[in-house]
């Protein structure tokens, strides 16, 4: 070949693939390829709270098609487990096909000798920016909570706070003021406890709640809030509209996501940005969400949209209809699928921003080494080659799987409602 020589150009195979369940307050399905020139990738199947079933559709299914087939190939790899498994698409399924696309890709990108934003089209970008979650059991709490990020360099913030009579403390806040209510595991075992939802209590005061931290915070400042499924259509376009005042940056999962006609209304009515998606796990979960500009920002994450090569594909279909990215980040997410969607960040020319709840513990860095890095509020890609993100095997030894639970969420009469 005129001299050249690409690295591994003849043969090539994948030799063997493990799944590690655990890590440090998670439970972190993390997949390691391996290959017969040495070179191995990482892929995070983490589905929160379902943690060992991706892990058994990898071992039991996946895993044992992969040995033998060249690693490069990620693209036909990606089709041969789709449109093989006959019964498509699901979290589950999407989750661990992600987990190999993940890995495949770190293996290209160290195969290449190239970060992967490089393989994706190069940085559009230098840093991308993030937002935090602030949290409070009450207003003035939750303005503490926002005031320590601002502080961090933060330059977006997510806002939940408790809302005034409702029973039990509403989403994704703490029971008690500077209690840390971001919780989206309860590791007390399987069975899950119970909030208790009052609608008209939140569209009363939210609302309002929120144009006093614009007040007190003033306009730079990006706020972010999420609903987290909890409204009805009409409520939805109502509580859109009230809020407009405030110049939310996003408004989140304002209603449950399979109902798409719901977009339909909330856009009739208001102007409010909307952001969805962190449960869809295909383009065809929001591609007519897209395609008739429904909403602003689609929210997938990497894992369970099936990895970076069905993403990739989603990411340009939204960007032709001015719908930016803003990936899922919750924690639940290992830093290997973070590090997945910091490169499709750094290229993706319509990138909104990116939700980070990384852990940053001892542990957690000593499991996922790694030189990505958060600086005022942006997320500098590292520029290692591949997805620039290790796993230690002897850290990995230390943890195993525990059972958790997300809450379930009934109104007062005992109705169950959306968590
Ligand atoms: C939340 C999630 O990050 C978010 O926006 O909606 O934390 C969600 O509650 C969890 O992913 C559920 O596991
Ligand atoms: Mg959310």
């Amino acid at each position: 070949m005129g001299g050249r020589h690409r690295r591994g150009e003849d043969s090539m195979k994948i030799t063997d693939a493990q799944v590690f369940v655990g890590g440090p307050g998670k439970n972190y399905v993390t997949l390691k390829i391996m290959t017969d020139q040495g070179v191995y990738g990482l892929g995070d199947a983490t589905l929160n709270n379902r943690e060992t079933l991706p892990a058994a559709y990898l071992t039991d299914y996946l895993i044992p098609n992969l040995i033998g087939m060249d690693p490069r190939r990620s693209e036909d790899i990606w089709q041969f487990f789709y449109r093989g498994a006959y019964f498509r698409r699901g979290p589950i399924a999407m989750a661990a096909f992600g987990a190999i696309d993940m890995a495949l890709w770190d293996i290209k990108g160290k195969l290449a000798n190239m970060p992967l934003y490089d393989l994706f089209g190069g940085k559009s970008r230098d840093g991308a920016m993030v937002y935090a979650h602030a949290t409070g059991a009450d207003l003035p709490d939750l303005m503490d909570s926002v005031a320590s990020y601002l502080e961090q360099g933060y330059k977006a913030v997510r806002v939940q706070c408790g809302i005034p009579g409702m029973p039990t403390a509403s989403y994704a806040v703490p029971d008690q003021k500077g209690g840390k209510g971001d919780y989206i595991t309860d590791f007390s075992g399987i069975l899950p406890k119970t909030e208790i939802w009052d609608t008209d209590r939140y569209m009363r005061y939210m609302p309002s709640a929120l144009g006093e931290i614009r007040d007190r915070f003033g306009p730079d400042l990006h706020l972010l809030h999420d609903v987290h499924h909890r409204l009805l259509p009409r409520e939805a376009a109502a509580f859109a509209r009230a809020v407009e005042p405030v110049g939310l940056y996003w408004l989140e999962d304002p209603t449950p996501s399979e109902d798409q006609d719901a977009l339909r209304l909330i856009r009739q009515h208001s102007t409010t940005p909307i952001a969805i998606g962190e449960v869809f796990n295909s383009v065809y979960d929001c591609n007519k969400l897209i395609e008739n500009e429904l909403i602003d920002f689609i929210r997938l994450a990497v894992t369970y949209g099936g990895g970076i090569t069905p993403m990739k594909r989603i990411v340009d279909l939204a960007g032709l209809h001015h719908v930016r990215t803003g990936f899922h980040g919750a924690p639940s997410h290992s830093p290997i699928s973070m590090a997945a969607q910091y490169h499709l960040n750094a290229w993706a020319p319509n990138f909104g921003i990116q939700e980070y709840l990384v852990l940053g513990t001892p542990e957690c860095d000593a499991l996922f080494p790694s030189d990505h890095t958060l600086r005022d509020g942006m997320i500098h890609v590292s520029d290692a080659p591949g997805l620039g993100v290790d796993f230690d095997e002897r850290e990995a030894a230390r943890y195993e799987y525990k059972a958790g639970s997300h809450p379930v969420v009934r109104l007062q009469d005992g109705t169950l409602w959306n968590y």
